[in-house]
């Protein structure tokens, strides 16, 4: 790459860096970054990558399920989708989705003159922090956002639909969201989120596939009562019986290779010191990359609710909030992609992702690849998530190297 290019690169990985951390200022959590689905700061953040695609040549609209799109080319030829999701998780860190976002406008940017068009797109919803279940908005790319997820209440009462009207869209527009039969194919760069590439003292990964994911809402019904006046052999303490199977959900994990299990969310009832907890409710996300271990283990950690609730005299039910089979990359894109890290000058690590991804949904209806930066601490998911701005700029080296091979492949 010439010196003007490798510039141009630099450039660019600094604009996109300094991009995130302005899209980080725009949270429902002042002096956090907490941002679900079409939230008010969403408002923000689409005012920016709006003011941002159009500056890269980009024509821009919001559809009915709030992912904000934005397409350059000709309109007679094939379209290649490149994007990530702009919501987070509570107290995340910067780059989570993010990065992507504005890695494809900076793709765009730089990538003139394509035989292909390109469609960058925010997806409005990848975490189902909000509403309990993932991926609302490339399941409208991919036309499988159904009534059901529609109607969804989160905490509030507020309805999926509703919420999509409250940020002024109209959801009987949500088949137009819907990929034309024009799409070749989907990309997503997002940051590792784990300790894979730091490890290897690797810049860039390439995903082969994306592993799967259970996850389940529990609720367990003990009795409230006085926690002076109830001796220990009377209680039905609903967050006692919780804890113990949560000290066995990590036990049967770690005795699982492969396996991943979470409790991320407790919330117990009425919540005060004095009262013994009547309800506790709780997540369970149970991960790996075989699907028959996953469910297994899954169906084992219920039943094991099952028999310590029973053992204590408590009620326990649960309800499926997800269940996403691992997802494979398309093998020619992961190909090419893997050629284009290494045109770029950097080595093209294979990989699978413990991260879901709006690529493992998109998958489902176009060739979909997948390229990771290097996470440095391995973290993510928190305030402390990072990325390195010369890893920023590799990705936009071999992006824009893959872009241009898909255009030659498809022209
Ligand atoms: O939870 C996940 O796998 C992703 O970060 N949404
Ligand atoms: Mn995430
Ligand atoms: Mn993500």
């Amino acid at each position: 790459m010439t010196g003007r290019a490798t510039d141009l690169m630099m450039e660019a990985a600094v604009q996109a860096v300094e991009r995130c951390r302005v899209l980080a200022g725009f949270t429902e959590e002042p002096g956090f970054i907490t941002r679900t689905f079409l939230s008010a700061p969403m408002h923000d953040v689409h005012r920016c990558v709006r003011q941002w695609m159009e500056s890269a040549g980009l024509q821009v609209r919001i559809d009915a399920a709030g992912n904000i799109r934005g397409r350059k080319g000709s309109r007679k030829s094939g379209c290649l989708y490149i994007g990530s999701h702009l919501d987070t998780v509570p107290r995340a860190g910067a780059y989570d989705g993010i990065l992507g976002v504005v890695l494809g406008i900076g793709i765009a940017g730089l990538k003139v003159n394509l035989p292909i068009d390109i469609e960058v797109i925010g997806f409005s919803e990848e975490e189902g922090v909000r509403f309990g279940v993932p991926f609302p908005g490339s399941l409208a790319l991919i036309g499988e956002l159904q009534n059901d997820l529609l109607a969804r209440r989160d905490a509030a009462g507020i309805s999926v639909q509703d919420a999509i009207r409250n940020f002024g869209l109209d959801p009987s527009g949500i088949a137009a969201a819907v990929a034309k039969e024009d799409a070749l194919g989907y990309f997503e760069v997002h940051i590792e989120q784990g300790p894979v590439l730091e490890s290897l003292d690797l810049r860039l990964g390439v995903v082969e596939s994306i592993i799967g994911q259970s996850r389940f809402q529990l609720t367990f019904q003990g009795q409230a009562n006085h926690a002076g006046t109830t001796p220990m052999h009377l209680r039905h303490d609903a967050l006692a019986g919780a804890a113990e199977w949560i000290a066995a959900v990590e036990r049967e994990a770690r005795m699982t290779e492969g396996l991943v299990a979470t409790v991320g969310q407790c919330n117990a009832a009425p919540g005060a010191g004095n009262v013994i907890a009547g309800t506790v409710q709780t997540s369970l996300d149970v991960r790996h990359s075989n699907d028959r271990i996953r469910q297994s283990a899954a169906d084992r950690l219920l039943q094991c609710a099952k028999q310590i609730a029973e053992r204590r005299g408590l009620a326990v039910n649960w309800i499926t909030r997800l269940e996403q089979p691992s997802v494979a990359m398309n093998p020619a894109w992961t190909d090419v992609l893997a050629g284009s890290v290494h045109a770029a000058g950097f080595s093209a690590h294979r990989m699978h992702s413990g991260a879901g991804h709006d690529a493992m949904i998109v998958a489902r209806r176009m060739p979909t690849a997948m390229l990771f930066l290097r996470s440095p601490g391995g973290i993510s998911h928190h305030p402390d998530e990072s990325v390195r701005l010369e890893d920023v700029e590799a990705a936009l080296a071999a992006g824009c190297a893959f872009v241009a091979k898909l255009g030659e492949q498809y022209a």
